[in-house]
Order: C-alpha cells, then sequence, then structure tokens
C-alpha cells in the first residue's frame, strides 16, 4: 500500500475548543490508515470572516494509507461526531478540519480542492504549519510554507501558552 502524507487544519471557536480539538486528533489517529506524524502548537486567532469568537488553531501531519477523497470523507465524519452544524459559509464552529496539502498533489474537484485554496493567505493555517513543515512546497505558488507566512499578516495569531 502506497503512503500519503497530508496537512490538515484544525479550528474551533464554539463550546470547549482546546477539548473539541484534542478529542478530534484522538478520534482521527484511531482510524486505520492513519498515523499522527507531528502536531502543531495551538494558537488563539481572530476570526477572519463575519464578526464572531475568536478561534483556536493549530496543524497536524497525518501518514495516510488513503486517497484525498477517503481523507475528506473520513474528515466530515469526525467534525460531525464532534457536533459541527453547517452554517453560514466563514461563520463559527465547533471543529473545522480541513485538509491543506496532500503530497504534492494539485486537485481541483467540486467538493475537494488541494491545496486549500485560501491557505497561502490564512495566517491562522501558515504559523502553525510553518512550526512542523516549513520546507513543505505549496505546489500552486510553488513557495514553501516558511516563504509564505512570511508574507502575510501574523499580528493576530498568538501562540497558546502550555499548548
Ligand atoms: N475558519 C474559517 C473562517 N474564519 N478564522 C480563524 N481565525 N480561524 C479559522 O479557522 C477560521 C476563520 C472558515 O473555515
Ligand atoms: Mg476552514
Ligand atoms: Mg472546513
Amino acid at each position: 500500500m502506497l503512503v500519503h502524507k497530508s496537512a490538515i487544519s484544525l479550528g474551533s471557536n464554539i463550546g470547549d475548543s482546546l477539548t473539541n480539538l484534542a478529542a478530534a486528533i484522538a478520534e482521527l489517529v484511531t482510524i486505520a490508515g492513519i498515523e499522527l506524524i507531528a502536531q502543531s502548537s495551538w494558537y488563539r486567532t481572530k476570526a477572519v470572516g463575519p464578526p464572531q469568537p475568536d478561534y483556536i488553531n493549530g496543524c497536524i501531519i497525518l501518514q495516510l494509507t488513503m486517497t484525498p477523497q477517503q481523507l475528506i470523507e473520513t474528515l466530515l465524519a469526525t467534525e460531525q461526531k464532534f457536533g459541527r452544524v453547517r452554517q453560514e459559509r466563514w461563520g463559527p464552529r465547533s471543529l473545522d478540519l480541513d485538509i491543506l496539502l496532500y503530497d504534492d498533489l494539485i486537485i481541483n474537484a467540486p467538493n475537494l480542492q488541494i491545496p486549500h485554496p485560501r491557505m497561502h493567505e490564512r495566517a491562522f493555517v501558515l504559523v502553525p504549519l510553518a512550526e512542523i513543515a516549513p520546507d513543505w512546497l505549496e505546489p500552486v505558488s510553488g513557495l514553501t510554507v516558511a516563504e509564505l507566512v512570511k508574507k502575510v499578516d501574523c499580528s493576530d495569531v498568538h501562540l497558546l501558552k502550555g499548548s
């Protein structure tokens, strides 16, 4: 079985965010075909989009024997398990799991775009990702995560102490 690597962004701004995020990771690692190989610190970040509470954000790197389609289905099922109800676009959520990168693949399917189309402009994604995968090349821009994070304003992303 071929082994792949994927970077996932995690976010929450409703309920007990840190508990939801930790529970999501604990759940994912129980699934056959998923292994956790890196986890960033947690960050408190100002919400991008409509006015809403601050988020807790972080990133993980998974080693996988799953296709991107199987992975997105697994992430959506995990979001649902932790009480996620899909409402307004960019609105508040108890758990958001987004695929950022999958190997060096570029996918443009109706339900799945990889790399995540807005990752290059989001400090709340790039700061935690740069902590664990600075040298990963984002294949659309051809820039590394370390190069991308230098181009964005990171002033609304704060390391959560003790995480
Ligand atoms: N997610 C969004 C919209 N806005 N803002 C922050 N700070 N963090 C997020 O994870 C986030 C957001 C939609 O997924
Ligand atoms: Mg998202
Ligand atoms: Mg999402």
